[in-house]
């Protein structure tokens, strides 16, 4: 590729394009470090990797600031990271250990961290739609200009608690950033298949919300999409809709054996990767020198190495306090 990621204004600067790889370079060499400790069963229950889809949560984490919320999915290892919840916190929540940023309550699907505004992490599709509406109500009723904004999969459009969402955010004038990561896919189910209305972001519009899909693959595009998105919704108000077309490159979780999709389809879809693609358009534009990919790739073998070790020496939750807060410690008046 030699033209430039498009997009209205990217900030294309060497330094930023360089920032921008090393995230998705993050989300990668991390998940697929889970991957591996998955099949030797140091990371149990449900793993949902979101190796493909990097540059939509790398895009729009971007352009976020530092109080404003993020809901995301059970495929958010990926957010939590370029969130900026410390590696190590993470990967002993993948363990279940009580350092994790759950104390290891929450497992790979349910990644909190309160101190980035990072509510989740949820294992019900659609399920964090209500709730970036509550943080945006709270937001507002208080008069704090902050924004909330959600990812969910394409999947979520099918059930009621998108459409109620979407209706009240529009009627309430709520300030969320809706992010549709439409992958094309929701588990085994392609989207045609199940959507009379392909085209995810039509559903917002006919919410009166402001709505625009993008190249779900190009950060830079997703960069400069959600930048712009944000003004509007910190200037009016208002709910945006982004629909980020995107493609995951593995399974749908662990225990999926892909019959829903031709092995030539991800293939050609991985020539269109975006670490991949920011990469060749750098090399070629020299925005990134030889060395540049090597120096990052080693830096980010050193941060995952820290966390697998960080959660190797973490510790299990004692017998004695397994039930606690399953109940809330003391009533409120
Ligand atoms: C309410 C609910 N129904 C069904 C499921 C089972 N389920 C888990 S993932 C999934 C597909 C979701 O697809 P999508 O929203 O497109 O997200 P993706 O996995 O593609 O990121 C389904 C149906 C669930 N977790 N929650």
């Amino acid at each position: 590729m030699t033209e430039p990621p498009s997009g209205t204004h990217p900030r294309v600067s060497r330094e930023h394009v360089l920032h921008l790889l090393a995230q998705m370079i993050r989300i990668r060499r991390f998940e697929e470090k889970c991957a591996e400790l998955y099949t030797q069963e140091k990371i149990r229950g449900f793993l949902h990797l979101y190796i493909g889809e990097e540059a939509v949560a790398t895009g729009v984490m971007e352009a976020l600031a530092p109080d404003d919320a993020v809901v995301a999915t059970y495929r958010e290892h990926g957010h939590a990271i370029v969130r900026g919840i410390p590696m190590t916190k993470i990967m002993a929540e993948m363990y279940g250990k009580q350092e994790g940023c759950s104390h290891g309550r929450g497992g790979s699907m349910h990644i909190f961290d309160a101190g980035t505004r990072f509510y989740g992490g949820n294992a019900i599709v659609g399920g964090g739609l209500p709730l970036a509406i509550g943080l945006a109500l709270a937001d507002k009723m208080q008069k704090r200009r902050r924004v909330t904004a959600c990812f969910f999969g394409e999947g979520a459009a099918a059930e009621g608690e998108f459409h109620e969402s979407l209706n009240l955010a529009a009627l309430w004038k709520l300030p969320v950033l809706f992010v549709c990561e439409n992958n094309r896919y929701a588990m085994g189910t392609a989207l045609d298949r199940s959507e009379s209305e392909t085209d995810i972001h039509r559903k917002a519009e006919s919410y009166r919300i402001a709505s625009q899909a993008v190249d779900g693959m190009n950060v830079v595009d997703v960069e400069a999409a959600a930048r712009q998105a944000l003004a509007a919704v910190r200037e009016t108000g208002a709910p945006h809709f982004l629909e980020c077309r995107t493609y995951r490159f593995r399974a749908h979780s662990m225990f999926d054996a892909q019959l829903y999709r031709d092995k030539a389809e991800v293939e050609a879809m991985r020539e269109h990767g975006p670490i991949k693609r920011l990469t060749e358009w750098a090399e070629a534009t020299h925005f990134i020198h030889a060395g540049d990919l090597e120096r990052v790739e080693a830096q980010v073998a050193e941060e995952v190495d820290t966390a697998v070790a960080f959660a190797e020496a973490g510790t299990w939750e004692p017998l004695e306090t397994l039930t606690r807060h399953v109940m809330a410690e003391e009533a409120r008046p």
